[in-house]
């Protein structure tokens, strides 16, 4: 029978020792998961800025004056020498993101045949593409996208004070939608909106509340975009951010939890104690969508040095990378590998 969480079940959890809670998380992470196996996902931004959604997070937005370069949808061949790319560095999931409120239906047969060839190429596939039709969901499923990313961000209390263009039942409508063409689910949050610890337990409980809890969840460390209405945000202190790991991994232990964006801004060890709390997927590759991301040998060396190796047995390029760059200097360095590059 699903165990059913109470708001004050989840702040008691907040308001445990560090230890204790980090302790539990990682009991519970091994009698569901390998805790040395990692998934593996590249980001790609298909379709970048003048997004009409007001989202105060986001570059994309065209309310906010930020430094990106816009582009339009992304041709397949540009799309598909992306994802072979992330293929060769040992990313097992192509995750493209596009800045709209909703697609357009006249883009999806496009959007089809991306996931068809990327599908062709052996890697598993996600969008994230704003709010959906259950006609449009059922098309990208039959093309074989087997994920779909559409966060809940925060609490449904806090929501409307960082987003006013839509509301967190239109965004509950989309996860309906996507569970119902039979699209895996992606859905999690950003720690450092302002939000408190209410609206970070209540943001827990409403992905635990689905019918189905995701089947991935990304839990995001804000990246502080200049122009954007949340530049000058009070930094996220690492524990508080490892908590939530940790508490997401009690809650739903069967979910992939992603540490997502935020990573540069995070040491190896914050890092390390992420993994040790549950969580068990990043995004790899240097760009996130339109912010940057630990650069490739970096992460390969903290791999390295934590034992953490992907968990995809056949064919697996992640593995070989973490060789390669190990026999080729035998030295644990960051400093060393960063000045490389
Ligand atoms: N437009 C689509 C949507 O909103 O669902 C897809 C792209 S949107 C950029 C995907 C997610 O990225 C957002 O839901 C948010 O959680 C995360 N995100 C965006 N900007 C961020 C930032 N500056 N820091 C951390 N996470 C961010
Ligand atoms: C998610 O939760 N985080 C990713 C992905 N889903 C699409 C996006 C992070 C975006 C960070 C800001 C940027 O790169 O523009
Ligand atoms: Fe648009 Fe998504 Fe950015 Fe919001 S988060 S402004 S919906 S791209």
């Amino acid at each position: 029978m699903k165990y059913v969480w109470t708001i004050n079940k989840i702040i008691k959890l907040f308001e445990k020792p560090f230890l204790e809670i980090i302790f539990e998380a990682q009991n519970v992470h091994r009698k569901h998961f390998n805790p040395n196996k990692l998934q593996i996902s590249t980001l790609l931004s298909i379709k970048t800025g003048s997004c009409p959604e007001d989202c105060k997070y986001c570059p994309q937005s065209s309310r906010y004056k930020t430094n990106i370069k816009k582009e339009k949808l992304l041709g397949l061949k540009d799309i598909l020498k992306l994802a072979k790319k992330a293929k060769d560095s040992g990313s097992d999931r192509f995750c493209m993101g596009a800045a709209w409120k909703n697609p357009n239906d006249r883009d999806i047969p496009h959007l089809e045949s991306v996931i068809k060839e990327i599908k062709k190429m052996g890697m598993e596939t996600c969008m994230t593409l704003g709010s959906l039709t259950l006609k449009q969901a059922k098309k990208l499923a039959n093309a074989g996208l087997d994920f779909y990313n559409h966060n809940l961000d925060t609490s449904p209390e806090f929501y409307s004070k960082i987003i006013s263009t839509r509301t967190y039942e239109d965004r509950l409508n989309t996860l309906n939608i996507i569970r119902n063409s039979g699209i895996k689910i992606c859905s999690g949050g950003i720690i450092g909106l302002g939000e408190n610890i209410n609206d970070r337990a209540k943001l827990l409980l409403e992905l635990s509340k689905l019918p189905k809890p995701p089947e991935s969840i990304p839990i995001n460390m804000l990246v502080k975009i200049k122009g954007t209405p949340m530049e000058n945000n009070d930094d996220v202190d690492p524990f508080d951010f490892i908590r939530m790991i940790a508490i997401t991994r009690i809650m739903m232990p069967n979910s992939y939890i992603r540490l997502s964006a935020g990573r540069e801004n995070m040491n190896e060890q914050t890092q390390a104690m992420c993994f040790m709390a549950g969580a068990n997927s990043l995004f790899y590759g240097c760009k996130l969508l339109t912010a940057s991301n630990p650069n490739k040998n970096t992460d390969l060396v903290l791999f390295k040095k934590l034992g953490l190796t992907s968990e995809k047995k056949i064919d697996s390029n992640l593995n070989k990378e973490i060789n390669n760059i190990m026999n080729k200097k035998n030295d644990f360095s960051l400093q060393y590998y960063n000045a490389e590059l």
